[in-house]
């Protein structure tokens, strides 16, 4: 057995870290020979409801638990941490504009983002789910300058998931047979799910479906998937989306499989002309806890006329909370 690694998961009282930590302590996330000790961080009036978590956590007698700390102090989650599950975030009040809601999550995770830069180990993955997604991990790595800003990942692996269940449906396959899913850009409706990789059996994907299929139907599900569940469900995804933090947090740490890849909100480089630095949905591959921009895919219009709109979005949301960097 290993020694035992510290994941910290921010909001755990909430309905996501209720379906994500009892899977991270089953294992789920980091293998079945890797014991872990759970950080779980709330703000205050949450502390009760989140020793209930912690009594259920303990009452599982999971044999790879090996300790929970719960607290309401940034400083205490993140001490020493080797992952980092940001899912706490400000949701979206009434009459609340884009610009509101971008403050109020500055306020978040601008202080996270120091408290990991000054408490994580240096190799610390950070994976924010908290929406809106990609802009609260560019702050939150704007406030962490001793880190590598490569630390800092968002969650794209939702929509990854959901556009292979769509695929695998509409072609009669098991979400297996399906290779080289894209989502490129942010995580909100602008979010672009390209098919022009993916593979499905070994065939091009898009040689199965109809163009005004993938047009009509599979992007804009892919993209309002969020809405249709609240919909359904009167409450937001919750299960699915601790199911994608899973798997994104597994891929980052044991590796991604030979001739596939999956889909990851990184910084950019400025590969396939994306502004360098926001925080973008890009096709990656991952060896040794690294990961890698997939290079030299064709981009036709079509597709290049998505990823920049994405990138748009992007650029004007860093523009919106560039006050909250640290100098
Ligand atoms: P809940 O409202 O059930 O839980 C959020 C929890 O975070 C609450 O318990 C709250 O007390 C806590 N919290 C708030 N501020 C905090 C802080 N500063 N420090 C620590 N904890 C804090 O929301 P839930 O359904 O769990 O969703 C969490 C976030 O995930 C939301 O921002 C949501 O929009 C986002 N999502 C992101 C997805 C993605 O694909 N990236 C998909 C699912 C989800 O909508």
């Amino acid at each position: 057995m290993k020694a035992p690694v510290r994941v910290a998961v921010t909001g755990a009282a909430g309905q996501i870290g209720y379906a994500l930590l009892f899977r991270i302590a089953a294992g789920d996330m980091l293998g079945p020979d890797q014991p872990v000790i759970l950080h779980m961080l709330e703000i205050t009036p949450a502390l009760p409801a989140l020793q209930g978590v912690v009594m259920e956590l303990n009452d599982c007698a999971f044999p790879l638990l090996a300790g929970t700390v719960a607290t309401d102090d940034v400083n205490v989650a993140f001490k020493d941490v080797d992952y980092a599950l940001l899912v706490g975030a400000r949701p979206r009040g009434p009459g609340m504009e884009r610009k509101d809601l971008l403050e109020a999550n500055g306020a978040i995770f601008g202080p996270q983002g120091k408290a990991l830069n000054d408490h994580a180990k240096r190799d610390v993955k950070v994976l924010v789910v908290g929406n809106p997604a990609n802009t609260n991990a560019l702050i939150a790595q704007q406030n962490a300058p001793d880190l590598d800003p490569n630390c800092f990942t968002a969650m794209v692996r939702l929509d990854h998931n959901r556009a292979m269940s769509q695929l695998a449906e509409k072609t009669g396959k098991h979400n297996t047979d399906i290779k080289k899913m894209t989502i490129w850009g942010n995580h909100s409706s602008t979010q672009y799910p390209d098919l022009h990789h993916a593979t499905v059996d070994g065939k091009p994907a898009l040689s199965l479906v109809e163009q005004s299929w993938y047009e009509s139907d599979f992007i804009p599900t892919v993209q309002q998937r969020g809405a249709a569940i609240i919909k359904a469900r009167g409450a937001s995804s919750a299960a699915s989306a601790a199911s994608a933090a899973i798997d994104h947090m597994r891929s980052w740490a044991l590796g991604t499989a030979e001739g596939d890849w999956v889909s990851m909100g990184i910084p950019s480089d400025g590969s396939y002309g994306i502004a360098p630095g926001v925080i973008y949905g890009y096709p990656v591959t991952i060896k040794n806890g690294k990961y890698a921009i997939v290079q030299g895919l064709e981009i036709n219009d079509f597709s290049r006329a998505r990823m920049d709109a994405t990138d748009k979005e992007l650029r004007e949301e860093r523009a919106g909370v560039e006050h909250l960097f640290a100098k």
